[in-house]
């Protein structure tokens, strides 16, 4: 067999983040730089000879020629199978879905998510395992680790693969089954939704957009929203992927999802709108002239979860990220449900969902799901609010001020300042680190701090410790001031700095989400001198 046994140097960086290894296009063009990691991951996650891999990517600038080499490496180091998307794409709640339903060994899915992607910007490789779900941090470590010291890699030598139809070809003993990258997702969402009930909406006055933001969605969202559920065509705005997202940065929030937000705040807006990000795993939801913050949207279909068939018969428990607003936990609390919180991505969710711990999780960052898959998933999370919608003939306006009404409304915010220093962004951790044997029983913005600690979770399926995953100032009456470290960027440092204050006062609740908590966000500027220390005046996106 023609295989070729490469002689390499290791590099120093390959150590991946909150989800991946992500780094600059250019890097990756590196002399062996994407071989050597993928060889590491190939080396690290067991014995997986005959075994098949699930391969797929957001298609952005480089996955072709990436699942090129994959696909060749795959054949060289002994996987029996592989399931590629046409044309390599595959988004992750799809590619997570596909790993499961066909027992997949594991899979590779090529994106950075909702980094902008062309020649000059941003690439990603993430290794996910037999559940579906992102390798844990003990095997992402075991990648880092064998990262450093590999010498060799293993390719097969062969013409480049035509992946544009579904069709079954051979490399070597590899089979190569590239398949129909929508078909496996719908037929689940299916199974979880209550189609007629949503078709019956979408056509019948009720009118929504979305917008896939030039990335993987697209033909996701054809598919069921136009296709099976009805909605008119021209519902998905900006549905054809494109290697470089025109140009534009899919990251469903205020700010980058603005051509959405400009549709429902205009006069005529429809009912619903909905965004997802780059690889399909985000999701934003809006009503008319009204933005749900993600937080809210967890606490939300968890309150509203027996609306939709797939989760009828209750739900297990919740989890939600550390810096996730408290909201679900009171939803769980009414409902006699644990709620979990974990730190920043959702690699931390899979035990708790595997272990049967959990049916739903959120994070604060546009992030929702379930255990129908091992990821967050944003069409997913845009159905469920659809089948909510069908069931309750209300406004998405109304549904939310009713839930503030019942359970109290958990003012939150995010604010990310972008491209900060590496060193000025770790010294403004530190500062407030620095003062947390003063800060308990001191009263700030009108609150009394209770604790203050760096994050430390201990995953209570198998006991493993994960240490630093935030700073965190917490008040007496629940409102929190939490500092963390981008772990998904690849040029400098992003502070993200998340603020949280609950009212259960009704007549308080009309308040925009700055004016609630501008003291919070003068006290927490003021004592982490995070102006002075990063140079930054202002945040770069507040969500
Ligand atoms: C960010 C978000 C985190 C999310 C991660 C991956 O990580 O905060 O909640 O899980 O992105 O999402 P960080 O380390 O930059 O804060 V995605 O849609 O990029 O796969
Ligand atoms: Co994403």
């Amino acid at each position: 067999m023609p295989i070729n046994t490469v002689f390499t140097q290791p590099f120093d960086d390959q150590k991946p983040g909150t989800s991946g290894l992500r780094k600059k296009v250019k890097v990756f063009q590196k002399q062996h730089y994407l071989e050597n990691f993928v060889q590491s991951v190939f080396d690290s996650i067991g014995d997986f000879s005959r075994q098949t891999l699930v391969l797929g990517g957001d298609g952005r600038y480089y996955n072709q020629h990436a699942i090129q080499i994959i696909l060749k490496m795959a054949a060289a180091n002994g996987f029996g199978r592989v399931l590629v998307g046409r044309n390599g794409i595959l988004s992750t709640p799809a590619a997570s879905h596909v790993i499961r339903k066909h027992k997949a060994f594991g899979g590779l899915i090529l994106s950075a998510s909702h980094n902008p992607a062309g020649p000059d910007d941003d690439f990603g490789i993430k290794y996910n395992i037999s559940n579906g779900g992102p390798a844990p941090e003990q095997v992402t470590e075991s990648m880092f680790t064998r990262s450093k010291v590999i010498s060799e890699y293993k390719v097969f030598e062969c013409d480049d693969i035509i992946l544009d139809e579904v069709k079954e070809i051979s490399i070597g003993d590899m089979r190569i089954e590239i398949i129909d990258p929508v078909a496996d997702y719908a037929e689940l969402m299916q199974s979880l939704f209550d189609f007629d009930a949503i078709r019956a909406l979408l056509t019948h006055g009720f009118s929504m957009a979305f917008d896939a933001m030039h990335a993987v969605t697209g033909p996701y969202a054809k598919a069921i929203l136009e296709g099976m559920l009805g909605a008119p065509v021209g519902t998905v705005k900006n549905g054809v992927p494109q290697e470089d997202f025109a140009g534009g940065h899919p990251d469903p929030n205020l700010t980058y999802a603005h051509e959405l937000v400009e549709i429902l705040y205009a006069e005529d807006a429809p009912d619903f709108g909905a965004a997802s990000d780059g690889d399909g795993d985000r999701n934003m939801i809006l009503g008319r002239r009204f933005f749900v913050t993600p937080s809210d949207s967890l606490a939300i279909l968890a309150a509203n979860a027996e609306c939709a068939p797939g989760y009828r018969d209750g739900l297990a428990g919740i989890a939600r990220s550390m810096p996730t607003s408290a909201a679900a936990d009171r939803v769980a609390e009414a409902m006699g449900l644990t709620c979990y919180e974990t730190p920043t991505g959702w690699k931390f969710f899979g035990n708790l969902m595997d272990a049967g711990k959990v049916t739903l999780c959120g994070e604060e960052s546009f992030g929702t799901g379930s255990s129908h898959v091992r990821e967050k998933d944003g069409l997913w999370a845009v159905l469920f609010w659809l089948n909510i919608l069908a069931v309750r003939q209300e406004s998405v306006e109304h549904i939310v001020r009713e839930h503030w009404r019942q359970f109290g409304r958990n003012y939150y915010s995010r604010h990310d300042y972008e491209g900060v220093d590496s060193k000025a962004a770790a010294a403004v951790l530190q500062h407030v680190r620095d003062q947390f044997p003063q800060l308990p029983g001191q009263t700030i913005a009108g609150r009394v701090v209770a604790v203050c600690d760096d994050f430390v979770y201990t995953d209570p399926v198998d006991g493993s410790v994960s240490l630093d995953q935030g700073v965190r100032v917490l008040f007496e009456d629940g409102s929190r001031i939490i500092f963390r470290l981008s772990g998904t960027g690849t040029s400098g440092a992003t502070i993200r700095l998340y603020l949280e204050s609950y009212e259960a006062d009704e007549a308080m609740h009309n308040m925009d989400a700055q004016d609630a908590l501008a003291d919070m966000i003068a006290a927490a500027g003021a004592m982490s001198r995070l102006r002075e220390l990063s140079g930054r005046d202002r945040p770069t996106v507040i969500t």
